[in-house]
């Protein structure tokens, strides 16, 4: 098959193609990552982004947007229907403009916030002091123990002393449960809105393998490209009429221009897919992985956080070993496993090296491995750590592994 771009940009595409030699030949296990529905990749590189179509459906400030209109009512319809709420804003180009976008509806600049603290698994827009959540808001943050769970009674302790405007919950690298019961209760009590960003676990929650952060939660975000498999870009969800206002006035015209209508539809595919009834099936072998992951990684003795997991990734802790986090990231990257350097509870090394690593299930798991392939590929993790400097053996790895993943292809073009 020929591509206009083959003759037209040789030298993206021979990058194209050494991508797609990439993500064919390693296993790909950073837990934010996953491969998208080919048809998702498709909508995405479709005619749609030649249009400007600014405002939301049947309000535009353009004309000729009748099919512009029909996309995005269907992407905001199915994500209504998926996550069982009245409100979806699917413009949002990522996660991080989806938080800032509820912040801006929500807070006044200067008002006070409450997040997870980023080295303890949040993420940077629930407060960290380098973003524009913790520069244009009062920041404070809650943690983990050094039994890597969320103590509640800390986190409320913290709000009755801060008196946050709004609570952020939601986590980057936490394998355990979020109570959003338990945070509304807290937020209830100090007066607080709260704010799920479910950005991770959210192809979980639409399974009903993970709770649903509603209908605890004032206002909803996520990402829609980690456990969902869709394409890279944000949602906001809400049941509330007067937060889903304030919410699309600070998205458009507050913080965006135009939409990415491609975008849009490519969300809108990827919501089909959630909605099909393989994807409860995914998502319960995604944990069953995550699960045997965890469980040989213990048995040949790492120190899982929290000592498992209740979702889709692992936290190993090196704070006892003579290597780091960026070691065994660089290590298991030789053998052809990719993964990332993760702060861990009681970190002691900076945030570029770090003591631990988080390690997830979902883009092999979208691959159609399971509890055998996981077996086999946690063995050889753990081969690689307890090895670490051993160079020629994370090559053989990398040679095993590329034959393992040559059995799980789903793209053979780079373009769909
Ligand atoms: N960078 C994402 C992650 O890896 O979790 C969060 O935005």
């Amino acid at each position: 098959m020929s591509y206009q771009i083959e003759t037209f940009d040789p030298e993206i595409f021979e990058a194209l193609n050494h991508e797609l030699t990439r993500q064919n030949d390693h296993l790909e296990m950073i837990a934010s990552e996953n491969f998208t529905h080919p048809a998702v990749i498709e909508a995405m590189g479709s005619l749609l982004t030649n249009k400007y179509a600014e405002g939301y459906p049947y309000k535009r400030y353009y004309g000729g947007c009748e099919n512009a209109d029909r996309v995005e009512q269907l992407a905001i319809d199915r994500a209504c229907e998926l996550f069982d709420c009245k409100f979806a804003n699917v413009q949002p180009h990522s996660g991080s403009q989806a938080n800032g976008a509820v912040y801006a509806a929500l807070l006044q600049a200067g008002d006070k916030l409450l997040g997870m603290d980023l080295s303890h698994g949040g993420h940077l827009t629930h407060g960290s002091k380098v973003s524009f959540s913790g520069k244009n808001y009062h920041s404070f943050t809650y943690g983990v123990e050094l039994d890597g769970r969320i103590n509640y009674d800390k986190v409320r302790e913290i709000a009755k002393i801060t008196q946050p405007k709004i609570i952020v919950c939601g986590a980057s690298a936490y394998a355990r449960e979020i109570d959003f019961k338990r945070f509304k209760a807290i937020a209830d009590e100090v007066g607080a809105l709260l704010f799920a960003d479910i950005a991770h676990i959210a192809g979980l929650v639409v399974a009903g393998e993970h709770p649903s952060p509603f209908p605890y939660a004032d206002v909803v975000t996520s990402t829609t490209h980690k456990t969902l498999a869709g394409p890279r870009g944000g949602i906001i969800l809400t049941n509330d009429e007067e937060i889903a206002k304030k919410v699309n006035s600070a998205i458009f015209p507050g913080l965006q221009g135009g939409p990415l209508v491609h975008v849009i539809a490519a969300k809108a595919v990827g919501f089909k897919h959630n909605l099909s009834p393989q994807w409860k099936e995914y998502a319960k072998q995604v944990k069953i992985n995550a699960k045997v992951l965890a469980d040989v990684l213990i048995q040949r003795g790492y120190d899982v956080v929290s000592g498992g997991t209740d979702n889709h990734l692992v936290l190993v802790s090196f704070l006892n070993k003579d290597f780091s986090g960026k070691d065994a990231d660089a290590a298991l990257g030789r053998a052809g496993i990719t993964v990332n350097k993760n702060t861990v509870p009681g970190e002691t090394r900076s945030p570029f090296v770090t003591s631990g690593v988080r390690i997830g299930s979902p883009a092999l798991t979208s691959r159609g491995m399971k509890e055998r392939e996981f077996e086999i590929i946690a063995n050889k993790i753990a081969d690689v750590l307890d090895n670490i400097h051993d160079e020629a053996l994370h090559l053989q790895i990398k040679d095993e592994m590329k034959q393992l993943a040559q059995d799980f292809i789903i793209y053979d073009r780079p373009i769909y």
